[in-house]
């Protein structure tokens, strides 16, 4: 439990927060950021009217108190002449930078059990929030019974997010066709991979709808990168350390489009931890290294190539008429076994939305089921 102090005799004035018997002081510049007084912030958005870089570097506390001896109110005076009022809750909890959402947690094939829900189940907010925090922990959600009209799938989208539009269209048909323009269009096997690492921003969300499929293959997977990659950390780190450094090179083409993005496999936050996976080794070209670092390399995505086509990481299911999957494009890889379309028609539509959308949804849920 946090509390926040004014140290007793300190010049210049100074706050601290108390945590586990340890104090860390709250600098000047820090906490004059925080105001949200009326002249600071706007009330309504709770937007900065004051521009924090301008503050001057020797800034200090001049004064510190608590407002009428009560420890719900702090005073501060500031030596650029401001003085204002700060709650010490809103320090407390504006000490940790957090993005408001569940931590992710990484599954192998034995999940369970699975995010599964029902489409009309989701018209309750109570579902539709239980539904939101699996899919932020989990990457990925299914649902089952929803409607199959022949753009039900954008509708289905925009319940969780903003469409992203592309070169496909708002959204793209999966059945297969001879001459393509994508190897999802005709009946091969796709191994695991994830979506348009040629694009600049990567799309966020996809979602596979089924519509039919009157043939005995075609079969869907999904693998969590995140398990995959811990895995592959551990195994070798210098190897994960080459696939999250080294940019390769992704392409798409057709006969209007040109889409080239040069990235590393595996992408890191600035604390090191995983954001992401950019995997299609059907679109991918490394760069030019000495035979030596081009060896390692190829050990290094052999091996995760391996780990994601390891069935104990694979979820492997069938989707039927009126069935989806959605997941995150940056941590789970989809893919889905060949089928013969001699047998029958098979067919899925699919559409990206950008993945903030669902992490808004979810915390403005989290607020209103009063949760806070
Ligand atoms: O046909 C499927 O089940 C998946 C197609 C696919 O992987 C894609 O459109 O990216």
């Amino acid at each position: 439990m946090a509390d926040i102090r004014i140290l007793e005799g300190a010049s210049p004035a100074q706050v601290v927060i108390t945590q586990n018997g340890q104090d860390t002081p709250l600098p000047a510049l820090w906490l004059r950021a925080r105001s949200q007084d009326p002249s600071q912030r706007d009330v309504t958005t709770g937007q900065r009217l004051m521009n924090p870089h301008q503050l001057p570097e020797d800034l200090h506390l001049t004064s510190a108190a608590w407002k009428d001896g009560q420890k719900d109110q702090l005073h501060l005076a500031f030596s650029d002449g401001f003085a204002g009022d700060f709650d010490p809750q809103e320090l407390i909890s504006g000490s940790v930078l957090t993005e408001e959402c569940p931590d992710p947690v990484a599954w192998r094939s034995n999940i369970s059990p699975q995010p599964v829900y029902s489409w009309p189940d989701l018209a309750d907010e109570k579902v539709l929030y239980r539904a939101l925090k699996d899919f932020i922990t989990l990457g990925f959600l299914l649902v089952h019974n929803t409607p199959t009209q022949s753009d039900s799938i954008l509708s289905i989208a925009r319940r969780f997010g903003f469409v992203r539009d592309t070169n496909f269209g708002p959204f793209f048909e999966v059945y297969s066709r001879p001459d393509s323009n994508d190897l999802a269009y005709r009946p091969v096997a796709l191994g695991p991979h994830t979506d348009n690492p040629y694009r600049t921003p990567v799309p966020g969300i996809q979602i596979l709808q089924c519509l039919q499929n009157e043939t005995s293959g075609g079969f869907s997977t999904l693998v969590d990168s995140l398990a995959v990659a811990q895995q592959l950390r551990q195994e070798n780190p210098q190897g994960f350390k080459l696939l999250s450094q080294v940019p390769i090179r992704f392409e798409y083409r057709d006969a209007t489009t040109k889409l080239v993005a040069v990235k590393p496999l595996i992408e890191l936050d600035g604390q090191g931890e995983m954001m992401g996976v950019h995997y299609s080794p059907r679109l991918d070209d490394i760069p030019l290294m000495s035979e030596a670092d081009t060896r390692l390399y190829h050990s290094a995505r052999k091996r995760f190539g391996e780990l994601f086509e390891d069935k104990a990481y694979e979820l492997h299911f069938r989707l039927e008429p009126g069935q989806l999957m959605m997941f995150d494009n940056n941590r789970v890889l989809h893919g889905r076994t060949s089928f013969n379309p001699s047998e029958g028609h098979r067919q899925l539509q699919g559409c990206y939305i950008d993945r903030d959308g669902p992490r808004s949804q979810y915390r403005v849920l989290h607020r209103k089921l009063g949760l806070d």
